[in-house]
């Protein structure tokens, strides 16, 4: 089975993840329909259709979806931002899709975010299962749209892959993404393997390379057949001098995040010894 046999529709096409994922997916073969709120910034590759659309037009979302097996979701509002400017895309965007995918048939791999956890001190390995601590506005949106991946399975039989991504870039740049770089290479890897694992009901994956500094420990990777082979720590020595001088940020998983707007003045709480990495 590989559900890129059919037309694979990718939200946030022209988003920097989008842009990377219509180029490498294409020259993987696959037939992608790619769609964003804003108009596609590169050439639109041969065999691809571009279709500018809002996640919050129920109907267009709707009609793009159609024929499809698979759905690559990365679109909507990707950093922190008012509650207000979240909303539509994060929220209304993240049910149309899901109710896009239940109609077409289709299995859905999410773009959630680290930033669901991102309230966790940097020192604590988290599994799959651990409770959601979000670290804005942002990251609660994300939370919200695993539970209506774990909502659409469990009342419609819709797969999802929901994957908690770190840091996608060519390169980590920080002492932060010794810890959650997430390689092109291992993302791309991933996606595949979402296509072509038989069943995999609702499953959640940390999205970062082999770190040995990751702050996520076990998922669902065995059940859908994918292991990182990238990791950030041949940078270890070059990154690990480059903090920030906040001290929020630096105690927190989800980094300049935690401290957008963070108004507590008390010691943030020890962490449990048992819990310590
Ligand atoms: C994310 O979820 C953001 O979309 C991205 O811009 C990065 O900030 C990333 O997380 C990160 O935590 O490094």
């Amino acid at each position: 089975m590989n559900l890129a046999d059919q037309p694979v529709l990718l939200t946030g096409a022209s988003g920097t993840i989008g842009r990377l994922l219509a180029r490498r997916l294409t020259a993987l073969g696959w037939t992608l329909r790619l769609t964003d709120l804003l108009p596609f910034p590169d050439e639109v590759p041969p065999g691809v259709t571009f279709r500018q659309a809002d996640l919050q037009d129920r109907e267009a979302v709707a009609a793009l979806a159609e024929g499809c097996g698979l759905i690559l979701h990365f679109g909507g509002v990707s950093v922190e931002h008012p509650f207000e400017t979240i909303a539509g895309p994060n929220l209304a965007g993240c049910f149309h899709v899901w109710e896009a995918a239940r109609m077409a048939g289709a299995r859905i791999v999410f773009a959630s975010s680290n930033h669901v956890f991102g309230f966790y001190p940097r020192d604590v390995r988290l599994d799959e299962a651990d409770p959601m601590r979000p670290d804005g506005f942002y990251g609660l949106s994300k939370a919200y749209g695993e539970l209506l991946g774990r909502l659409y399975w469990d009342k419609h039989g819709v797969e999802s892959v929901l994957v908690r991504i770190g840091s996608v870039l060519p390169e980590p740049v920080e002492a932060r993404m010794l810890s959650t770089w997430f390689s092109p290479d291992d993302l791309v890897s991933l996606l595949q393997c979402c296509a072509t694992a038989p069943a995999i009901g609702c499953a959640t994956i940390w999205g970062a390379s082999a770190n040995t500094r990751s702050f996520w420990g076990r998922d669902d990777r065995d059940r859908i057949g994918w292991a990182p082979r990238d990791s950030a720590d041949r940078w270890e020595e070059r990154l690990s001098p480059l903090v920030t001088d906040d001290p929020v940020a630096e105690h927190h998983q989800g980094g300049r995040f935690a401290s957008i707007d963070y108004s507590r003045t008390d010691k943030p709480p020890a962490v449990t010894a048992s819990r310590k990495r």
